[in-house]
């Protein structure tokens, strides 16, 4: 079974993905530990140097790179073709997905502002968390907190933890 290391948040890993659907083939999905906050298992780092998603592993090859994943897919499952046919036609899709890439990169980069503008007051961060919110607006946010100090409360326990 192919495995595809990925991240929702993604738009390279989502790329891939889109291929692998629409060829038809079968894949798992893991999530990398620690991935855009250091410490990344050893076994993702052997399959992506750059410590990047997505990176695909088909049996022993290892691949990273959405683009060079998307070529390696075309190339061995050529069926149903996501590339037309010709080397014109085939370079002008590579143009466009290249150019849809540096659009996703321009947005990503400008999600790298965010935090300053929080910072500034000029944006609000949105919790869509029901329970938090309702924890909070309920008071309880302070019940936890005084249990936390008193030492009487409890969540559960990270694993290998008692
Ligand atoms: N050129 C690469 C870019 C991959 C990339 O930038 N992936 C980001 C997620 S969108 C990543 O894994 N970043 C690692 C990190 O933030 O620690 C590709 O096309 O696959």
């Amino acid at each position: 079974m192919i495995l595809l290391y990925d991240h929702p948040l993604s738009p390279y890993a989502q790329k891939v993905k889109v291929a692998l659907d629409e060829k038809g083939i079968a894949y798992e999905t893991r999530i990398p530990d620690g991935i855009g906050v250091g410490g990344v298992p050893d076994t993702f780092a052997e399959a992506s140097p750059r410590l990047e998603v997505p990176a695909l592993i088909d049996g022993d090859t290892c691949l990273f790179d959405s683009t060079i994943i998307l070529e390696y897919i075309e190339d061995k499952w050529p069926e149903p073709a996501l590339l037309p046919e010709g080397p014109v036609e085939r370079a002008k899709q590579r143009a466009s997905v290249a150019s849809a890439q540096e659009a996703a990169q321009a947005v990503l980069a400008g999600m790298e502002q965010v935090a300053g503008a929080v910072e500034a007051g000029l944006f609000k961060r949105e919790y869509r968390d029901h329970r938090l919110e309702w924890m909070i607006k309920s008071g309880g946010l302070e019940i936890v907190e005084r249990g936390l100090a008193k030492g009487n409360i409890r969540f559960t326990p990270e694993p290998g933890q008692p």
